[in-house]
């Protein structure tokens, strides 16, 4: 049905109420009308020049509805637009514009939701906006990525013009108390439970146009929202149409939210999701751009003799002549060449990568002076800006010339099909989304990222490609694995404490928890480069610090490098590096992103066959030792249940607690990372010590055998092990045997649980009995060295049969 009446409300399907009179809707979750009065609205520019903004709002619109959608339309005489909503499971909406001039028009925004307050709109959160919380997601990997309470006021950034060109992709406009969050923003309130309430609006397609969620504040109150599909001013034809990207709304809880975000995004852009995450080590955070040929092989021959489970040795910044001649190599560091490295590299059984900035070219590279065509241009004339490497002027380069592409092309084949490299690095990949004049002007600034890095993954085929310093939207289909924070340094936080893009520790790992639900959905999260070399030894950081640092990186499941220099790293710090390999693949959840800026529960929730249990990271971010309750109900733990609690780092059994735990003396910047494990009736594995998910990955397989028969039988069996007597006459028996595997050599423990009532016979390590110690009532440890593979055995008096 189509109509041109003029009818005060229309239902739809429980979703949207029309208000057609007014040009404006109203979006319903569990019959609540959310956004009340919304709209939306277009920026264009005619053939002179001129700017017009045309909004559904304010006046009669003509609709149509259908099945399961719901078309606005408004016409201004020169162009048309189109609103739609698709309304299944969730709802979807899009806006179109259509040019019915005789001239070509060049547009700007498309706002796919326009609300203002001045002109009746709302948004019903339960409480008023000085209440709300803002998810503001950064623009690219670097960019700093949080839960802004706006009572809180905003984040004030660093007002240069080289912060401009890596973080702020648009003018934001001179309102006071602007909220700008990239594709994707979730909004809650103060006066709800983290479990409802929750709005997000995101784009769930992101290869055309750059989408922002951006929310204004007049003082305390609502002014403003938009979600706005950016067309960065390219050209319609007369009679043609331009839509934006799809704009997915929805209510629940905030952190599911941005999961099934993600799981959106991710279906639609085509992402590739690799099925084991990476690991490797890395040049960049000790050598700083001054490694050399003996440096990298001196850190592969550590790896080697530790067996470390690292598979990607990456050549970071520093081997090139110049940014941009990037098959031009500093021969004084690398004096046999790239690909003598990359063979040697290989040959130990290593996968050799290579950092590249592919997207800009340094002021005095051979690229920029014999090319100045490739560099991208501002309305002046002069090259655009992309940042400053050791004071040198980098430009960014124009993705929408062929000839750029064809230089693109012939780079990857050298470093890919010449010298032999099967892993990249792409930084900077943000330059190529700068604003400015490109020779193609159809093509917009996130379809000039995603042509070149459609043009590098061709070229190296399906070799895995890591985005650094990248839009994160484009770039989702595109790279196996994405750096997601800011680099990590060897201080905790930067001298100048106003950029939370700065190189520092507690930066990276704000954004490691606030994008934690990416991983595995867009692609694998990178949290940059695990450091565990000692203060003073090259860093600042204190222990705690350290630990915080190893704790998040293998808490958040993905990619994990290490970036010290290895040779010179004691077994005393070596092992931390090893207590978080491999990684897990499993993102843990930050279970209070709503509440706290810096979240202080990274929770990961483990599944395996022969039981559950929960590590939870505790962090302390501030400058003093505080006492930390948590309430088990936090954790989704059954506040009723006993837990048995392990603290991991202090290697210390807490005991069996009940509705809360609390941590005494939390040390400043200090993780806590406690396992639960329910109290059970059995014989149980509590935790290992190999591996900070204690468990998961180092236990292949627990089985357990009840009675004597099978104990006696596997005495038999093995005839060198001295069996005890009591063990014989012990006709009651149970044997939990635990196998475990991992890579290289290990001293650690296993522990076990022994319900009130048992005792243990004897322990076995490899089929010897081996001493076990009592850690707490009812907690009784094995020690071992696990160098590769070992099979522990608890073996204990059965449970006396309940009297009859
Ligand atoms: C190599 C490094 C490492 C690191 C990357 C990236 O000038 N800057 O603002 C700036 C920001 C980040 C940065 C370097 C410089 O680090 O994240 O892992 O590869 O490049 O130069």
């Amino acid at each position: 049905m189509a109509g041109e009446t003029m009818t005060d409300e229309i239902y739809f399907r429980d979703r949207l109420i029309l208000h057609p009179a007014r040009g404006t809707f109203d979006w319903v979750f569990r019959a609540q009308a959310i956004l009340q009065h919304a709209s939306a609205a277009a920026t264009y520019r005619d053939a002179r020049g001129n700017v017009h903004h045309l909004t559904l709002a304010g006046d009669a619109v003509a609709y149509a509805v259908a099945d399961d959608w719901v078309t606005l339309r408004r016409d201004d005489g020169n162009v048309e637009l189109a609103w739609t909503a698709r309304l299944g499971d969730e709802t979807y909406a899009w806006l179109e514009i259509i040019n019915r001039h005789r001239e070509p028009i060049r547009v700007d925004e498309l706002r796919v939701l326009a609300l203002d307050a001045a002109s009746g709109a709302r948004v019903e959160l339960g409480a008023p906006a000085r209440a709300w919380r803002f998810f503001q997601n950064g623009w690219q990997s670097w960019s700093a990525t949080f839960v802004r309470d706006c009572g809180d006021g905003i984040h004030t950034d660093p007002a240069t013009d080289e912060y401009r060109y890596k973080h702020q992709p648009h003018a934001i406009p001179a309102v006071p108390k602007t909220l700008s969050s990239e594709w994707f923003s979730v909004l809650t309130s103060r006066a709800h439970r983290p479990a409802d309430g929750g709005l997000l609006l995101g784009f769930v397609t992101a290869a055309d146009q750059l989408g922002e969620i951006r929310l204004q504040l007049a003082g305390d109150a609502f002014a403003r929202l938009d979600a706005i599909s950016h067309a960065d001013g390219v050209r319609v034809e007369p009679g043609a149409r331009l839509a934006s990207e799809r704009l997915l709304i929805a209510c629940g809880d905030g952190l599911a939210l941005l999961e099934r975000y993600a799981a959106r995004l991710g279906e639609a852009m085509g992402a590739r999701v690799p099925a084991a995450p990476l690991t490797g080590w890395c040049t960049w955070y000790y050598f700083f751009g001054e490694n050399t040929e003996r440096d990298v092989m001196a850190n592969l021959e550590r790896i080697r003799a530790e067996r470390l489970p690292l598979g990607v040795i990456v050549i970071d910044d520093g081997y090139q002549t110049s940014d941009g001649d990037w098959t031009s190599v500093r021969a004084d560091r690398f004096p046999r060449g790239m690909k003598w490295l990359a063979d040697e590299i290989r040959r130990a059984g290593f996968v050799p990568g290579l950092w590249v900035a592919p997207f800009a070219a340094n002021e005095n590279s051979r690229l920029a002076r014999e090319h100045p065509e490739f560099l991208l241009r501002d309305e002046t004339g002069a090259p655009v800006g992309a940042w400053l490497h050791w004071g040198d002027q980098c430009f960014s380069l124009d993705l929408s010339r062929t000839d750029v592409h064809e230089w693109l092309r012939e780079t990857f084949r050298t470093l890919s099909d010449d010298w032999g490299y099967a892993f990249f690095k792409l930084d900077f990949l943000y330059t190529a989304a700068a604003p400015g004049v490109r020779h193609d002007p159809t093509m917009t600034r996130a379809q000039a990222v995603r042509r070149g890095l459609a043009i590098i993954r061709e070229t190296v085929g399906t070799k895995t490609i890591l985005g650094c310093g990248a839009p994160l939207g484009p770039s989702v289909g595109c790279v196996d694995a994405m750096r997601i924070g800011p680099d990590v340094a060897i201080t905790w936080e930067p001298i100048f404490r106003g950029d939370l893009t700065a190189p520092a520790t507690a930066y990276a790992m704000r954004n490691t928890l606030a994008r934690a639900f990416m991983h595995n959905r867009l692609w694998h999260n990178d949290p940059d480069c695990a450091l565990v070399r000692r203060r003073d030894d090259e860093s600042d950081l204190v222990l705690n610090e350290m630990r915080t640092m190893v704790s998040m990186i293998g808490l958040c499941g993905g990619a994990t490098l290490s970036s010290d220099n290895l040779p010179s790293i004691r077994r005393g710090r070596l092992k931390y590096l090893k207590q978080i390999l491999p990684p897990t693949n499993i993102a843990a959840r930050p279970l209070d992103l709503f509440e706290n800026e810096l979240p202080r529960l990274f929770a990961l929730p483990i599944a395996a066959p022969w039981g559950e249990w929960l590590v939870v990271g505790a962090i302390n971010w501030d400058d003093q030792t505080t006492t930390t309750e948590i309430a088990l109900e936090t954790l989704g733990l059954d506040p009723a249940r006993e837990y048995h609690v392990y603290n991991y780092w202090h290697r210390r059994y807490v005991g069996v607690v009940r509705e809360r735990v609390t941590i005494k003396r939390h040390q400043p910047h200090e993780t806590r990372v406690l396992l639960f494990k329910a109290v059970s009736e059995q014989v149980d594995v509590l935790a290992t010590t190999f591996h900070l998910a204690q468990g998961l990955v180092e236990v292949k397989r627990v089985e357990r055998e009840r009675g004597s028969k099978g104990a006696e039988e596997r005495g038999r069996r093995t005839a060198r092990r001295p069996r005890d007597r009591e063990t014989r006459k012990n006709s009651m028996m149970e044997t939990l045997r635990v196998e475990l595997e991992k890579s290289g050599a290990q001293r650690g423990e296993v522990l076990f649980t022994i319900p009130r009532g048992q005792r243990v016979i004897a322990a076995r390590v490899d089929g010897r009995v081996s001493p076990h110690r009592l850690v707490g009532q009812g907690i009784v440890a094995v020690g071992l060295t696990l160098d590769e593979r070992a099979v522990v055995e608890i073996e204990v008096s059965a449970k006396p049969p309940a009297s009859v």
